[in-house]
């Protein structure tokens, strides 16, 4: 007989042990050495540090695994609209301490690991971070994911597992080495292996008609992918949701028995070997990537795997009752970037050729469903995938990638033939998906008839008025003229299809989506104007100023009288009536200056350069690249060394303020020009940093292996933060959100979301310069004809970088890509020399005002204070109410 309570998992209550968790103390103590008893990932009988970060962890996880079950069985029950966020990038960084924090239970835990005779502190340093992501990209999923869980939305994050995370940056004599980094190394206690979740995907293999008439997609390889979940807590709730990074394996019956008992032993595991691969490693690019199968293999794993399992869902949920129109009202797919595009034709086969949906419907449900942020508009970066390759890995979805092609130029020629179709082809080729494809005879026909006859009027056409749907596109019947055949190699463009299929297409920050409505995307803006809205990024003010900066964070607590600014940020504006009072200047430098002491201690230990903890902390971090101009910032710092060599030791006190230059950043491996700047910065802090007449004046360090633990040290260290993009080329930034939020003041150009971040803050507490987006093309034209005059300083910095000043390694080429005029990645395409003068004439500026301690804290209290729009709850309202349709559902 079944037991008469039962929940609904089947485990009866009597012996379900949530009570068991307490939150004293004591109990804790005790569940940390049960696990390090019971589920010891090392040696039971040690209780060394490793040991106690894992089963502390663990300890914490139990928590957490008891929320995250709540929270789904509540999404089971409930079946509320929910969204999920699709990402090749989750850039986590360390679990632990925003674990406790989000529990608070920080104290207790705390309070715990003393009396087992550790500090909360050291076991904390013990976590790898989690570095599934390249930078900001990654890092915006993550923050994302903390607000959706605190505002306790429905919702959930889709990734991969990857092995292998962005690799570990050394810095030696010669710049940056790569070493991989292996986060898995010594066990993952946050993640729960689902082995009871995983589904079948396909590569490779061919297209065939069934009986039915439906399309089937047979042979190939064939492998698994399986969930791995993280619970993902928010902040004071029990709403705990989920990430599912899926890895990659195949069955069992895969090993080939055979040949291994043939002695054959690489061939027998060759099925498993080649799954496992894909899994493997993160791409290491944050801008680009060569277009490799085996990242295409990764993207549609992601996709396949996350829409089988939302379908899962949906169709639990529905209780056998399955209707399909209902899926839009349940199911929000958010695409971040198009590395996910594959989720489309993928919904579309499944929907088609599984579920046997026709293709109009298919095609309503799934246009419903997907959106697409967008967050870059460097060209290099737009993906376009060889159609052979795409071909060959992935055959069916071509076909349906071709179909919503022809589908979409019919629905183009439509809207077109009240205006005819004259200069008609240009446009239509740009806008459409396939490139270096030539258009179905239709077109062709459509377009040779009229510029043949300009009077041609659209009804003489022969067009079938009812035409929906590419089965019954027009036929036409006008003799079709034969265009030189191109060479090019036809190629997929995945933004295209993102744009024509999602509901809504998103920039990250107001210029930046401005750019493309306007630049980028202006055809389809021009057709669908609606489609189009900005969502300005935003961070989670938990880990980027609550828990990084615990001693901001009380003298705003205090100031503020309570805590719930943490949650409604938009309270820090409270702050701007106290910004000139002695008593908070006071307590606001003191808690800065503890930041900056822990930084510099940080800095000896890693680079054995001692900085002086009362000097300007100015910094800049981000990956490294020409268009994010660290060039610009050494180059100034170069000319500021070369003219402090040229003053006595009292004219150079008086002019300067002493500066710590600070950088840090991953270079992509083979992206050799930035490589080349690592490398520069390094040779002249090795130069400047030893230089005995320099001394406190001015110090260039490098931090080696910049990630989301290192920001956490430095971003509330820091004092001047540099944001010095060539205007309209950073989609938004992130970190400029975090400096501020942190009492930093920002010297940057009008660019991403630098734009609004004065706007908040003020402008007399932005330090601005530069040329205007606007102004871009016509400066480079300018260039190109050779009217530019490069001011006589930049020309000297330049100079004394070729003299030798900083060591033999040879810079031509570097310092070449700033010469001539001509094309990307010369001829100054990122207009370092035109911005040069007002860079280091702001500089000066800044130096000015550092001086000026009272005003110089009012402009850093400021900054806080104006902050409070960029918290990433802010941004996921906006994406839950405006493009998503869901509602918060907590868990009670
Ligand atoms: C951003 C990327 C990116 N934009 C390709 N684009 C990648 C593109 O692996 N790839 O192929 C990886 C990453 N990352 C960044 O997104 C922007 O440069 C930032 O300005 C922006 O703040 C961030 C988040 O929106």
């Amino acid at each position: 007989p079944k037991p008469k309570t039962t929940d609904g998992n089947g485990i009866s209550n009597r012996y379900l042990q949530r009570s068991n968790l307490s939150n004293d103390a004591e109990s804790i103590a005790k569940n940390i050495i049960h696990h390090a008893e019971y589920s010891p990932f090392f040696s039971p009988l040690q209780f060394e540090l490793q040991a106690a970060y894992i089963a502390t962890a663990q300890s914490v996880r139990d928590t957490l695994i008891r929320n995250w079950n709540e929270t789904y069985r509540l999404f089971q029950d409930k079946n509320p609209k929910q969204a999920y966020y699709l990402s090749m990038e989750f850039l986590q960084g360390r679990a632990l301490l925003n674990a406790v924090g989000n529990l608070e239970l920080k104290d207790a835990y705390a309070e715990a690991l003393n009396n087992l005779g550790y500090t909360l502190e050291t076991v904390i340093e013990k976590e790898p971070d989690a570095a599934l992501g390249n930078g900001g990209l990654g890092r915006l999923a993550s923050c994302f994911l903390d607000s959706l869980a605190t505002l306790n939305l429905p919702a959930w994050g889709y990734g991969l597992r990857y092995r292998y995370g962005l690799f570990h940056q050394k810095i030696t004599k010669e710049g940056q080495e790569e070493v991989a980094e292996s986060w898995l190394e010594s066990g993952n206690p946050w993640e729960i292996p689902r082995l009871d979740i995983s589904y079948p995907i396909k590569f490779f293999g061919e297209v065939v008609e069934g009986s039915d008439g439906r399309k089937q997609w047979v042979n190939g390889e064939n492998i698994r992918a399986i969930a791995y979940d993280l619970p993902i807590p928010g902040y004071k709730t029990k709403n705990t949701i989920n990430l599912r990074l899926w890895s990659t394996s195949v069955p069992a019956e895969s090993f080939n028995l055979s040949a291994f008992n043939a002695g054959h032993h690489d061939e027998a595991n060759q099925a498993h070997a080649n799954a496992a691969k894909i899994c493997n490693v993160l791409y290491p690019g944050d801008d680009s990537k060569e277009g490799k199968i085996l990242r295409l293999k990764q993207q549609y794993t992601l996709c396949s795997a996350s829409l089988q399992d939302i379908i899962f869902h949906f169709k639990e949920r529905s209780k056998n009752k399955v209707n399909w129109s209902e899926f839009p009202n349940k199911v929000a797919i958010q695409m971040n970037d198009t590395h996910p595009t594959l989720s489309v034709p993928e919904l579309m086969r499944i929907l088609v050729d599984l579920e046997g949906l026709s293709w109009e419907e298919a095609w309503n449900i799934t246009q419903k469903t997907v959106a697409y942020t967008n967050h870059t508009v460097l060209p290099e970066a737009l993906e376009r995938w060889p159609l052979e390759i795409m071909k060959k890995l992935l055959p069916r979805h071509v076909e349906i990638i071709e179909k919503i092609d022809e589908q979409f130029l019919l629905s183009i020629v439509e809207l077109h033939k009240p205006t005819g179709f004259t200069n008609f082809e240009d446009t239509l080729k740009k806008m459409r998906i396939l490139e270096n494809v030539e258009l179905p005879p239709w077109v062709t026909s459509l377009l040779v008839s009229s510029s043949e006859s300009e009077e041609v009027s659209s009804s003489e056409q022969e067009i079938d008025e009812d035409a929906t749907s590419i089965d019954d596109s027009p036929k036409v019947t006008a003799k079709v003229t034969k265009k030189p055949v191109s060479t090019a190699p036809g190629m997929v463009r995945m933004a295209n299809l993102c744009v024509i299929a999602g509901h809504t297409v998103n920039g990250v920050a107001a210029i930046h989506s401005e750019i493309v409505k306007n630049e980028v995307f202006n055809d389809f803006y021009k057709i669908w104007p609606n489609k189009f809205q900005n969502k300005t990024n935003g961070v989670t003010p938990r880990r980027w100023l609550y828990f990084c900066n615990p001693e901001l964070s009380k003298v705003i607590t205090k100031w503020l009288g309570s805590e719930d600014w943490v949650l409604r940020t938009d309270d820090l504006t409270k702050l701007r009536q106290f910004a000139e009072n002695d008593e908070l200047q006071k307590e606001w430098r003191e808690a800065k200056r503890i930041r900056k002491l822990k930084l510099a201690a940080y800095i000896k230990e890693k680079t054995g350069y001692t900085i002086n903890p009362d000097a300007l902390f100015d910094i800049q971090v981000k990956r490294i690249h020409e268009y994010k101009r660290q060039f610009l910032n050494i180059l100034g710092i170069v000319y500021r060394y070369k003219k402090m060599k040229e003053m006595t030791p009292e004219e150079r006190r008086a002019k300067y303020t002493p500066r710590v230059c600070i950088f840090g950043g991953k270079a992509f491996a083979t992206y050799v020009q930035a490589k080349r700047i690592v490398r520069l910065i390094t040779d002249v802090g090795a130069v400047i940093n030893n230089d005995p007449e320099i001394g406190d004046l001015l110090k260039v360090i490098f931090v080696p292996d910049y990630n989301v633990s290192v920001a956490e040290i430095l971003i509330p260290a820091s004092e001047l933060s540099e944001h010095i993009s060539t205007a309209g080329m950073e989609a938004s930034g992130t970190s400029n959100m975090k400096f501020a939020m942190n009492g930093c003041v920002l010297i940057g150009t009008l660019d991403g979301a630098n734009v609004e971040i004065r706007e908040c803050v003020g402008e007399e507490n932005f330090f601005l310069f530069g040329a205007y987006a606007h102004e871009i093309a016509g400066l480079r034209q300018e260039r190109r004809e050779g009217k530019f005059k490069p001011d006589p300083r930049f020309e000297e910095a330049k100079a004394f970088i070729r003299s030798g000043a900083f060591g033999k390694y040879d810079y031509t080429e570097l310092l070449g890509s700033l010469e001539g005029n001509e094309g990307f990645g010369r001829g100054d395409y990122f207009l370092v020399g035109k911005d040069f003068p007002a860079y280091i004439e702001c500089q000066d500026l800044v130096d000015k005002a550092y001086k000026d301690v009272k005003a110089w804290t009012k402009m850093s209290i400021l900054n806080t204070a104006g902050s409070g729009m960029f918290s990433s709850d802010r941004t996921i309202l906006q994406y839950a109410n405006e493009i998503w349709s869901i509602s918060p559902l907590p868990v009670p």
